[in-house]
C-alpha cells in the first residue's frame, strides 16, 4: 500500500479539542519526525495544548490510546515504527497494534489516527517521517485524519448546524 492517493483535508473549527499523541520510542529518527509533524499539524489547527505521551514500544500503544479515549479525550493520535526483521515478530506486533487501535476507536467511538508505520526498512520509514528529505509526512496525517473524523462526526451529532 503506498500513500498515492491520500486525501487534502481540510479542518476547521477544531481548536477546542482536547487531543492526546501517543508516541513509541523505538527506531528514535524517525519517530523524532513522526512526533513533530503530529504537533506541527496541531499547531496548524489552533490546538495549542496536547497531551504527548511517550510508551516504551507500538506493542504499548493500544492500552494507552483506550485509557486516554475514556477520559475524555476527543481524539487521540498513536504513533509508532515497526520494522521487518528477520522474525516472526514483525507480523505479530503489526496485526495485535493494528487490531487494538481499531477496537479502542470502534469501542469507544472516539477517533484514534493510526500513525503506525510498517516498513520492510528503516529507509522506507524515514522517507515516510516527515523529515528532510521524506516524501511522506505521516505524523501530520495521522493528526489530520483524527480530527478530520471528530468534525465529520460533530456535523451529524448537531443536525443543521
Ligand atoms: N516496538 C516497536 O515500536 N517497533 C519495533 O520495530 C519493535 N520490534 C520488536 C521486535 C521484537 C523481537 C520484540 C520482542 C519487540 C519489538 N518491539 C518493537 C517492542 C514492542 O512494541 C514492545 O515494546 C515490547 O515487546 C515490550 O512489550
Amino acid at each position: 500500500m503506498s500513500g498515492n492517493g491520500a486525501p487534502e483535508l481540510s479542518v476547521r473549527d477544531v481548536g477546542d479539542l482536547r487531543v492526546a499523541v501517543i508516541a513509541a520510542q523505538w527506531h528514535e529518527k524517525v519517530m523524532d519526525g513522526l512526533v513533530e509533524g503530529a504537533l506541527r499539524a496541531l499547531r496548524d489547527l489552533g490546538i495549542g495544548e496536547p497531551t504527548l505521551l511517550r510508551v516504551p514500544g507500538s506493542w504499548e500503544l493500544p492500552v494507552v490510546a483506550k485509557t486516554l479515549a475514556g477520559r475524555g479525550y476527543d481524539a487521540v493520535v498513536a504513533l509508532g515504527v515497526v520494522i521487518r526483521g528477520g522474525t516472526p515478530h514483525f507480523e505479530y506486533v503489526c496485526q495485535g497494534v493494528t487490531q487494538g487501535l481499531t477496537r479502542v476507536a470502534v469501542d469507544t467511538g472516539v477517533p484514534v489516527g493510526f500513525g503506525l508505520l510498517t516498513c520492510d526498512t528503516e529507509d522506507q520509514a524515514l522517507d515516510r517521517a516527515g523529515l528532510p528529505g521524506s516524501s511522506e509526512d505521516k505524523g501530520h496525517e495521522a493528526v489530520t485524519a483524527a480530527l478530520a473524523t471528530v468534525a465529520a462526526l460533530r456535523s451529524v451529532s448537531e443536525p443543521g448546524r
